[in-house]
């Protein structure tokens, strides 16, 4: 189905917030992808995830090969990408507070995957300890991130994207859409996002559950 077609191809879904990062990239570099969903999370076939043997998603199709992960595919589509932008990239933050942003939101986003495939996915009860603690460090984190933001992104060398705000981009606005909990506290953060959705983008990468077409 996909023999013919030059354009690379990003396998994720258009509900998850790395694949959002991946597609956030492309749009922003002008790197057209054919979007191949995942459908079944459950799912335990490497196959189903384009070969990443780690069983996750999302993994860019190159011709060379496939690219395992969203700053690994971030980087992959800036290396395609017909204009060069200027990029902020993690070697790039400039001070340790900025580095410790991007910390918590990677680890922020690795929470979201613990408790939506913990709690939805596989079913188990949200009361256990392991997302209690996760659930905890999580809130913390977007606590910390909310007041510290402002001084992180003036830290930020001149840039029309940075990896850093693309991603706190995306983990905003998924605690949102699945419900985790309430964003509103964090008006730092919901300001943020508020002003980085106008990006045309992010427009174009909203979230949404993938519909499985019959065939
Ligand atoms: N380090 C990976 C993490 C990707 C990740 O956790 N993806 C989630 C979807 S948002 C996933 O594959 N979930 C399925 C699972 O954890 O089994 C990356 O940067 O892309």
């Amino acid at each position: 189905m996909h023999e013919h077609d030059p354009r690379p191809r990003l396998v994720g879904r258009s509900s998850s917030h790395f694949t959002r990062l991946a597609r956030l990239f492309a749009g922003e570099l002008g790197v057209a992808c054919t979007f191949v969903p995942v459908h079944d999370l459950a799912s335990r076939d490497p196959a189903d995830y384009a070969g990443n043997p780690a069983l996750k998603l999302p993994v860019l199709v190159l011709p060379e090969g496939p690219v395992f992960g969203a700053e690994n595919i971030c980087h992959a589509l800036a290396a395609l990408a017909p204009a060069a932008l200027r990029i902020a990239w993690t070697g790039q933050l400039p001070d340790l507070r900025a580095r410790n942003a991007q910390e918590l939101i990677w680890h922020g986003m690795g929470a979201q995957v613990q408790l939506v495939f913990g709690m939805q996915v596989a079913c188990l009860p949200a009361e256990n300890l392991y997302f209690a603690k996760a659930a905890d460090g999580f809130r913390n984190a977007l606590a910390w991130l909310d007041a510290n933001l402002e001084a992180v992104l003036q830290s930020l060398p001149p840039r029309d994207l940075s990896l850093l705000e693309a991603s706190l981009f995306c983990l905003i606005e998924h605690v949102a859409f699945r419900d985790t909990l309430p964003v509103a506290p964090y008006r730092h953060l919901v300001a943020f996002a508020d002003a980085f959705r106008e990006r045309p983008a992010a427009q174009a990468t909203a979230y949404a559950f993938d519909v499985a077409m019959a065939h």
